[in-house]
């Protein structure tokens, strides 16, 4: 009965701007064609596909794009996400959940700033972010050694730097770090283990799932999302499917060994299910044009999406 009067506005991100290798951009074709709307549907969710299509936003990209320093692809990077933050608004300000399919990380950009403007709008809260991932993505356009955007998108949402390049220059800082919760992280560079420490951010590494058990890390994600004024406020969950261990997923453009297992992965998305609390959900950097087996990645993505939605075990 409750879930009758669920909707879900996807956007179908199919954009590879923010890192250099193809593919990536073919993930949500992939998960559409999987079947996830229809499995949706038979959750009894009503479905809004933003702009009813595959979304690849070329009809906005740039004429020219050259890098900016050692940034790539900035005001492409840059306008996707303005726009695509406006089309999570939308649906937000609706009362729809959110779900984003990407697409390279740098879309959380805009998810997140979308999400974060309809919380504050219609909540006047804060919204909380917890980031599935084997890196930080939190490089500052100091500290990036790649220039690629999707390692930056949590220094833009955070408001790292006072840098204006343009095409990012729209970015409002909209996530406190106090507000921001990382699972899975195994490949960190340096820089940004100092800025981790910097602005103490919680992050529960590989190692920490080992000694603690994901049962034990969600529990601690969840209270350390619960301080504050607003202990029941909204949390977004940005999920890099590069979190998952590559045997497990491994059509994804920067794989790392170590990483969460098929339960684990599960596990986070069933409990933040539990929590009642979550209103957006980015699936990113699955790249089926990458490995032996991107139907399991897909198969994979569709189900941690289901999951995070509420499929019941049981
Ligand atoms: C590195 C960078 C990254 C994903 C690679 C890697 C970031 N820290 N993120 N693959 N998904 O380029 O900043
Ligand atoms: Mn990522
Ligand atoms: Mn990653
Ligand atoms: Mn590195």
């Amino acid at each position: 009965k409750y879930l009758d009067k669920k909707q879900i506005g996807i956007t179908c991100v199919a954009f590879s701007g923010g890192q250099p290798k193809g593919g990536v951009d073919l993930g949500p074709e992939y998960v559409l064609k999987a079947g996830l709307i229809e499995q949706l549907n038979e959750m009894n969710f009503k479905t809004v596909l933003t702009d009813n299509k595959i979304h690849d936003y070329k009809e906005f990209f740039p004429k020219s794009d050259e890098p900016i320093g050692i940034i790539k692809r900035p005001r492409t990077v840059g306008i996707v996400n303005k726009i695509l933050a406006d089309q999570v608004y939308q649906h937000a300000k609706l009362g729809r959940l959110a779900l984003q399919i990407g697409g390279d990380h740098s879309m959380a950009i805009g998810t997140i700033s979308g999400m974060a403007r309809a919380v504050k709008e219609r909540l006047n809260q804060d919204l909380k972010v917890i980031w599935i991932d084997a890196h930080a993505d939190i490089n500052t356009p100091q500290t990036t050694e790649t220039g690629n955007l999707h390692g930056m998108p949590v220094s833009y949402l955070i408001g790292l730097t006072d840098e204006k390049i343009e095409g990012l220059d729209w970015i409002v800082p909209c996530l406190k770090p106090e507000n921001l919760v990382y699972i899975g992280l195994r490949d960190v560079d340096k820089d940004e283990k100092q800025i981790l420490k910097k602005y103490k951010i919680q992050a529960f590494s590989m190692h920490d799932i080992d000694r603690y058990g994901i049962g034990k890390i969600l529990d601690m994600t969840i209270e350390h999302l619960s301080k504050g004024p607003y202990p029941n406020s909204p949390i977004h969950l940005s999920f890099d499917i590069d979190a998952l261990d590559p045997t497990v997923a491994g059509s994804t453009g920067t794989p790392v060994r170590g990483g969460l297992t098929f339960r684990e992965g599960h596990y986070i998305c069933e409990a933040l299910h539990d929590t009642g609390r979550l209103v957006g959900l980015d699936m990113v950097e699955l790249n089926p044009a990458i490995g032996d087996c991107h139907e399991d990645t897909i198969t994979i993505g569709c189900s941690l999406i289901r999951a995070t939605f509420g499929e019941s075990l049981l």
